[in-house]
C-alpha cells in the first residue's frame, strides 16, 4: 500500500534514541523509526511494509530483550529445578502478533505504525512462518513453550535450526510439488545469536580404554554447536523464556589453508560442509542409507550440545559447591517423542567419561532426571536405528546402550522369572542378524522415570498394548498427560471478534490464562441477545476465510454455506480419502436432483488442507483427488450453489490462523486407536466450531467435556477395530452401496484421467499390502455419511447450530495448555513456579 509514496519514506530527521519500554505510541513510533533507520539490514531512508515489519519486530524485541535478561539473572540467582524441553521440532509460526499481545501493548504498536503511515495488520502478514516442524508434535512442543513462560515455570526449549524449515507446498496440474521455503533467506529478526555459548559434539572416531578402567570417545569429527536463543514471552508477565536453537559450525581450524592454496577447494572445506548439512533440513529425507545417518546426527547433535549447556549451568549457578547427586533436584528433561533419545547415553558419558562418575551413580542421576513422551502407536512411527550404523557414528554410546540392556536384562532375569519369554521383545537390542537395530522407545521406557501419552485413550492403549509388558514391572511409570493448546494464539489473538465477545458476556478476560471461565459461557446458550452476537463474530470469521480463498484459490465461496474444514498432515490414517468419497458422494447426489430438490440441502463449502510427505504416494494422490474434484464441482453452475470442495493450499500456522475461527464443522475422521491425540480437534471446539469425529486420541475427551448432544460421532470403537479387520480378512465385509457408487464415480473418470487405481485397490480386496482397507473406510462410511446427514439437519435450525457452537466453546477449558503444562510440573517434572519480581 504505502509502496512509492510519501509514507514510504521516513523522514530524515535523526529520531529519538530507541526507548525499548515506549508505552505513548508516539514514542513507540520513533523506537520503530530508530529500528528502522539504524538497522543494518535495509538502505536507509525507505520504509516499505516488509522494512516496517523488521523495524516493528526489533523494536519489540527490544522490549522483550529487558524481560528477557531480567528472567535469565532471576532464575540464576534462585537456582530452582528447571525443565529443560527437548524437541526435534517446534511450528512457532509467525511470532509478532503473538509478542505484541503477550505484552499486551497492541493498541501503541497499531497506533504508532498508523502514525508512520502503516497499518498493523498488513505488517504482520510480512513475517514469515517459522516452521521448524512438520505437524502436531511440533506445534504442541511451541504451544508448550508458551504455557511455560505465562505459568511463570523456570522452563526452556531445546531444538535445531534448521536452514530449511517444512517444505512450500504448490498445487500444480501433477498434484503437490515441495519446494524449498527459506524462512532465513533475509533474517529473522527475533533470534540472538550467542558466540560465546559453543560446544564441541564429535561423530565417528573410535573409543579409548584408558589404564585406569575408563574410556573415552576420541577422534572422528568435531562439529561445533553455536547457540541461537529465540524468545518466549509469557502473556502478562515479565517472564520471558528462551527456545534455544543450535546450529552446526566448523571452526577457522578446521579449514585447510594448504589444501585450499593447493587447488583442492572442497577437501580443504571437508569438515565446513558435513557442519552445513546437520542443520540444513528439517527431517532429511530417510529413504537412503545416507539420509538415515544424516537423521541420527541431528538427533545427536541436540542432544549433546543441550546437554553439556545444562550442565555448564547447573556448575556455573552454584560454581564449586555442587554436589552431582543435587543434578536431578535441579533438572528435569523431557523427550518429545523417541528422536532425541539419545540424550540417555550421552548424559550417561558426559557424567562417566567426562565426569568421572561411576556407572551407578551417572545411571541414578540419568533416570532421575529423564522423562519421556509418546505421541504414535504407528509402528512405521517406533524409531528403530540400525546397529551397524549407531556404531560408526556413536561408538562410545552404543557401548553405553549395551551395557544399559544388559543390565535390564539381568534384571528381568532375576527380579520376574515369569517376564523371561518376554525379555526378547522387551529388551532394547533387536539383534536379529538380518537386520540388527536399537528399538528407541524400549531405551526410554527402560530408562525415563516417566512414560506419558497424550489422551486418555491414547495413554491406555499404550498401557494396555504397545508397553503392556513393562506395566507390571513399573506400574506407577505410565501417565497421561492430554495434549492442550495455547488460548492466546488460538483464540486471543486468531479471533479478536470472538474474544471481545466472550469478555464482554464474562465481563472478565480472565479467561485467556483460566479457560476453565469458559463455562460460564453456558448460562447465555439460550440468550438472544448473546446469539446475535456470537453470529455476527462468526459471520466476520467466515468472511475473512473467504476472503483468503478467494486469494490463494481464485474460487469464491458463499459465506452462508456450511463452512466445513479439515486441515492436517495428508495421512491414510486420517482418512481425507473417507472426506473426499463422502463429498463425491454429495455431489452425485445433487446432479441427480431437480432444481427445487436442491433449494432444500444444505449449502456446503468442503476444505481440505495439509501437507504429504514427499515420498508418500498415496498420500500424494490424494492431494491430487481432492483437487480434482474441486475442479469439476467448483466449475458445474448446475451445483455450484449447494457444493464447493476447495484444497486449501500450502497450510501451516499463519493460515491455521485463518481456517480455524472461520470454520463451522471440522473433520476429525481417523480410524479409532490410531490419532494418539489430535490438537486441532481442540482448536476448531475452542473456536466455536462443531466436530464430526470418531472416538479417537483426544475427541473422547472433547466430546465428554462439551457433551455428546454437540458432537457428530460415528465409526467404529477402537476395541472393535481389530476385529473388524479380522472379519475383512475372512471376506465378511459388506460394503455399502453408497460407497461402491462414490468408488466407481472416480473410476468412471469423472474427476479426469488420472489414474487412481492404486488408491482405489487401497480400499479393496481384503488382505494385501495397499489393499484390504487396513484403515476401514470402507467400513465407516455408512455411519460417516448418517453423522453427515444429522450436520445437515442441524445446521438448518439456525438457533440449535448457535447454542452448540456456543457450548462447543464453553466446554474446551480443559483443552488448554496452561493446563497440561501445569500437570506436567506437578506430576512429572516436580518444579514450581519461579516468577521475576
Ligand atoms: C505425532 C508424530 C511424529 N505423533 C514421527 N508422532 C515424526 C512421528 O519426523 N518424524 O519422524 C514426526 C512426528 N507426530 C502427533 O503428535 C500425533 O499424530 C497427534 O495425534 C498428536 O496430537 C501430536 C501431538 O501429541
Amino acid at each position: 500500500k504505502a509502496k512509492g509514496s510519501a509514507k514510504s519514506r521516513i523522514s530524515g530527521q535523526i529520531p529519538a534514541k530507541s526507548n525499548p519500554t515506549a508505552k505513548v505510541p508516539s514514542e513507540i513510533a520513533a523506537n520503530i523509526n530508530y529500528h528502522a533507520q539504524y538497522s543494518p539490514h535495509f538502505s536507509p531512508f525507505k520504509f516499505e511494509p516488509e522494512q516496517a515489519f523488521y523495524a516493528t519486530a526489533e523494536s519489540v524485541r527490544d522490549r522483550l530483550t529487558q524481560q528477557w535478561n531480567e528472567t535469565y539473572s532471576y532464575f540464576h540467582k534462585v537456582d530452582p529445578k528447571q525443565t529443560y524441553y527437548f524437541s526435534m521440532e517446534y511450528l512457532q509460526g509467525r511470532a509478532l502478533t503473538n509478542a505484541i499481545g503477550n505484552l499486551d501493548i497492541q493498541d501503541g504498536y497499531a497506533d504508532a505504525l498508523k502514525k508512520l503511515g502503516h497499518d498493523l495488520e498488513e505488517i504482520v502478514e510480512q513475517e514469515k512462518d517459522a516452521a521448524l516442524g512438520n505437524g502436531g508434535l511440533g506445534r504442541l512442543a511451541s504451544c508448550f513453550l508458551d504455557s511455560m513462560a505465562t505459568l511463570n515455570l523456570p522452563a526452556w526449549g531445546y531444538g535445531l535450526r534448521y536452514r530449511y524449515g517444512l517444505f512450500k507446498q504448490l498445487i500444480t496440474k501433477e498434484g503437490q510439488q515441495e519446494i524449498a521455503e527459506d524462512w532465513l533467506e533475509k533474517f529473522s529478526p527475533w533470534e540472538v545469536v550467542r558466540h560465546d555459548v559453543v560446544y564441541p559434539v564429535r561423530f565417528f572416531g573410535q573409543v579409548q580404554a584408558k589404564p585406569d578402567g575408563s574410556r573415552k570417545w576420541v577422534g572422528g569429527e568435531v562439529i561445533q554447536a553455536l547457540a541461537y536463543d529465540v524468545p518466549i514471552p509469557g502473556y502478562r508477565t515479565k517472564n520471558t523464556i528462551s527456545l534455544r536453537l543450535w546450529e552446526a559450525k566448523a571452526g577457522a581450524e578446521d579449514f585447510n589453508l594448504f589444501l585450499f592454496n593447493d587447488g583442492q577447494h572442497e577437501t580443504a572445506a571437508q569438515l565446513h560442509s558435513s557442519a552445513q548439512q546437520i542443520c540444513a533440513v528439517l527431517y532429511p529425507g530417510d529413504a537412503t542409507e545416507n539420509g538415515k545417518l544424516l537423521r541420527l546426527k541431528q538427533q545427536f547433535f541436540l542432544c549433546s550440545a543441550s546437554l553439556q549447556d545444562i550442565i555448564f549451568r547447573f556448575k556455573e549457578r552454584k560454581e564449586g559447591e555442587r554436589q552431582w547427586s543435587e543434578f536431578p533436584n535441579k533438572v528435569a528433561v523431557q523427550l518429545n517423542d523417541t528422536h532425541p533419545t539419545l540424550a540417555i547415553p550421552e548424559l550417561m558419558r558426559l557424567l562417566m567419561d567426562e565426569e568421572g562418575l561411576g556407572w551407578d551413580e551417572a545411571w541414578n542421576i540419568t533416570t532421575r532426571t529423564i522423562a519421556y513422551t509418546n505421541h504414535t502407536v504407528l509402528p512405521e512411527a517406533l524409531e528403530k536405528w540400525s546397529q551397524p550404523v549407531m556404531w560408526k557414528l556413536l561408538p562410545r554410546l552404543m557401548e553405553i546402550i549395551e551395557e544399559i540392556d544388559k543390565r535390564f536384562i539381568k534384571f528381568i532375569h532375576y527380579e520376574r522369572a515369569d517376564l523371561e519369554n518376554k525379555i526378547s521383545q522387551m529388551c532394547i537390542l533387536d539383534n536379529n542378524p538380518q537386520k540388527p537395530v536399537v528399538r528407541m522407545a524400549n531405551l526410554c521406557v527402560v530408562s525415563a522415570h516417566t512414560v506419558n501419552g497424550v489422551a486418555q485413550l491414547h495413554s491406555d492403549i499404550l498401557k494396555a498394548e504397545l508397553f503392556a509388558d513393562y506395566v507390571s514391572v513399573w506400574p506407577t511409570k505410565f501417565q497421561n498427560k492430554t495434549n492442550g493448546i495455547t488460548p492466546r494464539r488460538w483464540l486471543r489473538f486468531c479471533s479478536p471478534e470472538l474474544s471481545i465477545i466472550i469478555t464482554k458476556w464474562l465481563k472478565t478476560d480472565q479467561w485467556v490464562t483460566n479457560l476453565d471461565r469458559l463455562t460460564d459461557l453456558r448460562k447465555f446458550a439460550d440468550n438472544k441477545d448473546f446469539h446475535a452476537e456470537w453470529a455476527s463474530a462468526k459471520m466476520a470469521n467466515k468472511q475473512r476465510l473467504a476472503q483468503y480463498i478467494q486469494r490463494v484459490t481464485g474460487v469464491s465461496i458463499n459465506p452462508n454455506s456450511l463452512f466445513d474444514i479439515q486441515v492436517k498432515r495428508i495421512h491414510e490414517y486420517k482418512r481425507q480419502l473417507l472426506n473426499i468419497l463422502g463429498a463425491i458422494y454429495r455431489y452425485k447426489k445433487l446432479k441427480a436432483m431437480s432444481p427445487e430438490e436442491r433449494k432444500n440441502t444444505t449449502p456446503r463449502t468442503i476444505m481440505i488442507g495439509g501437507k504429504a510427505f514427499a515420498t508418500y504416494t498415496n498420500a500424494k494422490r490424494i492431494v491430487k483427488l481432492v483437487n480434482d474434484v474441486g475442479a469439476v464441482v467448483n466449475n458445474d453452475h448446475e451445483v455450484n450453489d449447494f457444493l464447493k470442495v476447495i484444497f486449501v493450499p500450502n497450510y501451516n500456522v499463519s493460515v491455521a490462523e485463518v481456517l480455524i475461527p472461520g470454520s463451522e464443522l471440522s473433520q476429525h475422521i481417523s480410524t479409532a486407536g490410531m490419532e494418539a491425540s489430535g490438537t486441532s480437534n481442540m482448536k476448531f471446539a475452542l473456536n466455536g466450531c462443531l466436530i464430526i469425529g470418531t472416538l479417537d486420541g483426544a475427541n473422547v475427551e472433547i466430546r465428554e467435556e462439551i457433551g455428546e448432544e454437540n458432537f457428530f460421532l460415528f465409526g467404529a470403537k477402537a476395541d472393535d477395530v481389530p476385529r473388524l479387520r479380522k472379519e475383512r480378512e475372512n471376506g465378511l465385509f459388506k460394503p455399502d452401496p453408497r460407497f461402491e457408487e462414490a468408488k466407481q464415480f472416480i473410476r468412471s473418470g469423472a474427476f479426469g484421467s488420472y489414474d487412481y487405481t492404486p488408491l482405489l485397490e487401497s480400499l479393496e480386496g481384503n488382505t494385501g499390502y495397499g489393499r484390504g482397507d487396513y484403515f476401514l473406510v470402507g467400513h465407516d462410511f455408512p455411519s460417516y455419511m448418517d453423522a453427515q446427514t444429522r450436520v445437515d439437519q442441524a445446521y438448518k435450525d439456525r438457533k440449535k447450530w448457535i447454542k452448540m457452537s456456543i457450548l462447543s466453546t464453553a466446554g474446551s477449558g480443559k483443552f488448554s495448555s496452561d493446563r497440561t503444562i501445569a500437570q506436567y510440573a506437578k506430576e512429572i517434572w516436580n518444579i514450581e513456579e519461579c516468577r521475576v519480581p
